[in-house]
């Protein structure tokens, strides 16, 4: 396909600021991929500062990992667009499955905060995926259908815009990846949603405890067009061979 190729990673509420700068510093050193994929990272709100320093003209760009949908005002320890396009975030994070689940966010919030990430120029990464119940249920492909609902109502012009990015809950952090075939499936079922919408080409990441030893075979797959890394994002050696 002709979809370039993301390496997304997401340090949830990993870090500090000395290994951080180790961190940084490693991917600023390490070779560009010969595959040409872009790298970025989304860091924790306090250290977008850091991060927009030490990736200050490279080529790795930085998001945040979370985006209010208000624009501003009596929101108390929410974070709004126009501050994160103030530490030059190109990307948010949305609807990740570990907001969703511990912090009750709906569909419709989800929706909201990737229309107030566009608002102020920063690019949502719209983050869907069943759980282990619901794939056993047969109920994948329902669930991120009812997911991706409220975004594609933001009609085509925004959904453009935007990156969706499909976790399977039961893949997150448990060392258990879904098959290059079980995430092809669903990634083709959301670009047929997304086609629908007038929005078929898009990038779709995959995300899921994904490593240098199974990267290369999900990326092979024609809907995937790269990851959305946590653990293996927090090494830089190992960030890295993911895009390689
Ligand atoms: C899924 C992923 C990154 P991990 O949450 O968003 O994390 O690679 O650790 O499964």
């Amino acid at each position: 396909n002709t979809r370039s190729r993301l390496v997304m990673g997401n340090w949830k509420m990993h870090g500090n600021l000395a290994q951080n700068a180790t961190l940084l510093a490693g991917l600023c050193a390490a070779p560009r991929s010969a595959s040409g994929a872009l790298l970025a990272v989304c860091v924790p709100f306090p250290y977008l500062a850091q991060a927009a320093e030490a990736l200050k003209g490279t080529t790795i760009s930085w998001g945040a990992q979370d985006i209010s949908a208000q624009a501003q005002g009596a929101f108390t320890g929410e974070v709004s667009g126009s501050m994160l396009s103030d530490f030059g975030c190109r990307w948010a994070l949305v609807g990740h499955s570990e907001r969703r689940s511990l912090h009750g966010e709906t569909d419709q919030l989800v929706a909201d905060k990737a229309q107030a990430a566009l608002a102020s120029g920063i690019t949502p990464v719209v983050c869907v995926g069943e759980s282990l119940a619901e794939r056993d249920a047969g109920q994948a492909v329902a669930v991120i259908t009812r997911q991706l609902a409220p975004i594609l109502a933001l009609g085509a012009d925004a959904v453009k815009k935007m990156v969706v990015a499909y976790e399977p809950v039961w893949a997150i952090g448990t060392g258990r990846t879904a098959s290059p075939e079980q995430a092809q499936e669903v990634h083709a079922a959301i670009r047929a949603a997304l086609a629908a919408a007038g929005a078929g080409n898009i990038q779709i990441l995959y995300g899921g405890s994904v490593k240098a030893s199974n990267a290369a075979s999900l990326f092979a797959m024609p809907d995937i067009d790269g990851a959305l890394v946590g653990g293996a994002s927090l090494v830089a050696e190992d960030f890295v061979a993911i895009a390689a």
